[in-house]
């Protein structure tokens, strides 16, 4: 089992670019240079070679090195040498491409005036939603952003259901009262897209101490839940991340932390807005592994994914993922997305998660490019028919306005005339038009 302190060899170096502050590396309690040490408390390492500490500023490796040595290792283990098996590749390829087409349909769909507000795409970044979502099981919870659609759709909840959500039909998964940034399923264990940052991570914390609290407390012993936390990089600089990463480190929740550093939160560049960039050093600060992996490879993705959460099923408490990612819109649709370098949108463009997987699924003869082809068109039809059914369902009833808004819709009030006020209809006069 690893203790706290031992997690900090998990460090490992980030190459965002060339500019990052050199006082990232001095005196850092660990040397990810000089270290080989075994990976979350598996049995696996990294190997890390020796080089002077100079050097390594100049010349620094990627941690996408450093987690593809893990997989180098678990490939050359592993009998067929493959990192999946035909079905998961499948698995994969199709989460992937479900998550893809259906923003792209959200947003033609946004602009044609079918959705409410701000809607928020997931374009570039389905390698993270596919490489962890896919390894949990139904009862496992997800906590997810105002950018939530996709991580709702691995997570199992239909692609009829988010679509009518966003289309504030009755038919949506909170029947149409949530809409782009407030996806929920109790059912599926999907506890929230959350439109504040870092509004989610406090919630992620407290389920992940529920499933402690059955398992110890209550002595459901085989209640072995898992919390995933996801979270942009701009949200690593909140309150409440550092106030969760405390808790969990000190209860030693099974939960997964995972940050989708895609480098910019609206139009501020990650390397401006942080003191130290490195946002996976930020685990072992609170005595837990941190880790940063290419989140533009689900292969990878899912790799450390597996690590991290059979780390937290087996009780041996929360992991901080730092995954490094881009997405291929802006911030949201109604974000002209001028201000990143064309030059960076084209290089994270060339590494398309998705394009990759299918490159490796036909090279290993996973797949052949008919049998990926059908699939993308089958995934067109349920989008398409996600489309046609949010379209033909019906709006909510006035009625439904203030339902489930307050825990008792009659609390809230009772006017000068001794009735509750929400029982006044000019109570909502001039704040809503149902
Ligand atoms: C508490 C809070 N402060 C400010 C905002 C405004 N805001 C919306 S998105 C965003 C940037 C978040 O960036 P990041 O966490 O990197 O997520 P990304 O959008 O890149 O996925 C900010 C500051 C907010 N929603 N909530
Ligand atoms: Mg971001």
């Amino acid at each position: 089992m690893a203790t706290a302190y031992s997690a900090t060899k998990f460090v490992q170096p980030l190459s965002l670019n060339a500019t990052v502050n050199s006082r990232s590396h001095d005196k850092s309690l660990f040397d990810p240079f000089r270290t080989s040490s075994s990976f979350l408390g598996s049995t696996l390492k990294l190997r890390v070679n020796s080089v002077k500490f100079n050097q390594a500023i100049v010349h620094r490796r990627s941690a996408v090195v450093a987690v593809s040595e893990v997989v180098k290792e678990k490939k050359a283990k592993s009998s067929s040498n493959l990192l999946i098996t035909k079905k998961e590749g499948l698995e994969l390829y199709e989460d992937m491409v479900l998550g893809r087409s259906f923003e792209d349909m959200c947003a033609q769909m946004y602009y044609r005036g079918k959705m409410f507000g701000f809607v928020h795409l997931y374009n570039g970044q389905e390698a993270v939603s596919t490489g962890f979502i896919k390894l949990l099981k139904n009862e496992d919870s997800v906590v997810s952003t105002y950018r939530d659609h996709v991580h709702a759709l691995s997570k199992g909840v239909p692609a009829r259901a988010v679509m009518s959500e966003l289309f504030g039909k009755t038919t949506g998964c909170c029947r149409g009262q949530g809409g782009s940034m407030h996806m929920f399923s109790k059912e599926h264990n999907l506890l929230g897209g959350f439109a504040f940052i870092g509004e989610g991570i406090p919630v992620a914390t407290g389920a992940a101490f529920t499933s402690k609290y059955r398992r110890e407390v209550l002595k459901e012993a085989d209640c072995d839940h898992v919390t995933l936390a996801f979270f942009g990089d701009g949200t690593c600089n909140n309150g409440q991340f550092f106030e969760c990463l405390n808790m969990a480190a000190l209860w030693k929740l099974p939960i997964v932390f995972v940050v989708e550093n895609n480098l910019w939160a609206i139009g501020m560049s990650h390397l401006r807005a942080t003191s130290d960039p490195q946002i996976y050093k930020k685990g072992p600060a609170f005595g837990m592994p941190g880790i940063h992996v290419d989140g533009m490879d689900v292969l990878k993705v899912r790799e450390v994914a597996k690590e991290a959460i059979e780390r937290a099923r087996r009780g041996e408490g929360p992991t901080l993922v730092e995954c490094e990612t881009y997405r291929f819109r802006g911030h949201s649709l109604a974000d002209p997305d001028e201000l990143r370098d064309p030059a960076e949108k084209a290089r994270y463009a060339a590494r398309d998660p998705i394009t990759s997987l299918k490159k490796y699924m036909i090279e290993n003869n996973l797949a052949s490019e008919a049998q990926l082809k059908a699939i993308e068109k089958k995934i067109d039809e349920v989008v398409e028919d996600a489309v046609e059914f949010a379209d033909e369902s019906p709006v909510p009833l006035r009625s439904q306005l203030l339902e489930n808004v307050f825990a008792d819709p009659k609390g809230f009030g009772i006017g000068p005339d001794g009735r509750y006020r929400c029982e006044d209809p000019k109570f909502t006069e001039g704040t809503a038009h149902v």
